[in-house]
This record gives structure tokens, C-alpha cells and sequence, in this order.
């Protein structure tokens, strides 16, 4: 059995002066890579919103969001406060049109590879607490994993006022774990 960190989206557009920047979400960096690098996981996963340039979540296409996180940009790229040495896979989400791709589960095989390598155990943290952190977090117990939320290294983007709590209860009442 083994235990794998999930480090979610973070990407320059998700950082303070990013297409989507989430307040303080600079913060996260120090205890992210202390988690990688010092917690003793057997996988460490940073995942990449990845979107096409006319992805159905931008606003010009009606969806909820301005244009962030085009594959192949800078914005997309893994923050450079992330240190990679201790990040075993990347993987890609959001990258067709026609859903969010919030969940690092969605649209991936990374349940298929968490398993392959005999994960039953996964932290997660980054960004953004109320979105893609929220839906990994579920998918993966819906998925049969134990979850366990870190949420001092968590951000959210709190379009409403209270989103940030309301997600990591939310996690809780599904089964997670959140510290
Ligand atoms: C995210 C909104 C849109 C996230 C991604 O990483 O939480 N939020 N795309
Ligand atoms: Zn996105």
C-alpha cells in the first residue's frame, strides 16, 4: 500500500497577477514543496489545467471563467516556485472542450496509475480549494481512496463569500479528511 500527493493546478495563472489569480494562492509554495520533498509520499502527482484556446469554461464561449490556462502558454506552466525535483508525473486536465476538467480524475487515467502503483492514500492541495481541489478530492474517494485535504497549502477563488469553508466541508461529509 502506498501514498501519493496530489499537487493540484499550481500554475502562474492561478497565482496573484495570472488570467485567474487567487488571492495569496503564491503562498502555497513553502509547504507544498515541503510536502513533496518531506513527506515521505511514494508518488508525488502535480496536475496542470491544460485548456484549448476556446475551451467551453471561457467567457467568450458563454462559460464561468476568463481565459486561462491555454495549453502551451506561460500562464499554464507549473509555477517556478515549484520545486520539481521530487514530482514523479504531471498530468493534464481540462484538455478537451465540452467539460471543466476541474477533477485531476476527469478525463485522466490517473486512478489507473494511483492504483498501479498500489496507492490507497492520497493528500491534496494547491489550487483552487473550491473548485479543482474540491472535485479532485471527491473523485478520488468516490474512486476508493482515503483523502486527506492539507488545507493550510489550499487556496480558494470564493466567487461567493465562505466557498473556501463551504468546500472543505463539503470533503469532510463525503467521507475526506481535512487538516
Ligand atoms: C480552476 C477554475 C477554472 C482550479 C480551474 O484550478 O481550481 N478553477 N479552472
Ligand atoms: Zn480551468
Amino acid at each position: 500500500m502506498a501514498r501519493a500527493l496530489i499537487l493540484v493546478d499550481f500554475q502562474n495563472d492561478f497565482t496573484p497577477g495570472g488570467a485567474l489569480g487567487v488571492e495569496g494562492g503564491d503562498e502555497v509554495s513553502a509547504r507544498l514543496n515541503e510536502l513533496a520533498i518531506a513527506g515521505g509520499f511514494d508518488l508525488v502527482v502535480a496536475t496542470r489545467d491544460w485548456h484549448p484556446p476556446d475551451h467551453d469554461s471561457f467567457h467568450p464561449q458563454g462559460g464561468t471563467w476568463p481565459e486561462h490556462a491555454v495549453a502551451q502558454t506561460p500562464g499554464a506552466e507549473l509555477h517556478p516556485a515549484l520545486d520539481r525535483t521530487r514530482i514523479d508525473l504531471v498530468v493534464d486536465k481540462g484538455t478537451e472542450s465540452g467539460t471543466d476538467g476541474y477533477s485531476a480524475f476527469d478525463g485522466t487515467d490517473l486512478a489507473e496509475t494511483l492504483r498501479h502503483h498500489d496507492v490507497d492514500e492520497v493528500v491534496v492541495a494547491g489550487l483552487a480549494t473550491d473548485y479543482c481541489v474540491k472535485h479532485t478530492a471527491l473523485d478520488a474517494l468516490d474512486a476508493g481512496f482515503a483523502v486527506t485535504v492539507e488545507a493550510a497549502a489550499t487556496r480558494p477563488v470564493e466567487r461567493e463569500p465562505g466557498d473556501g469553508e463551504r468546500a472543505l466541508q463539503e470533503i469532510r461529509d463525503a467521507g475526506g479528511c481535512v487538516r
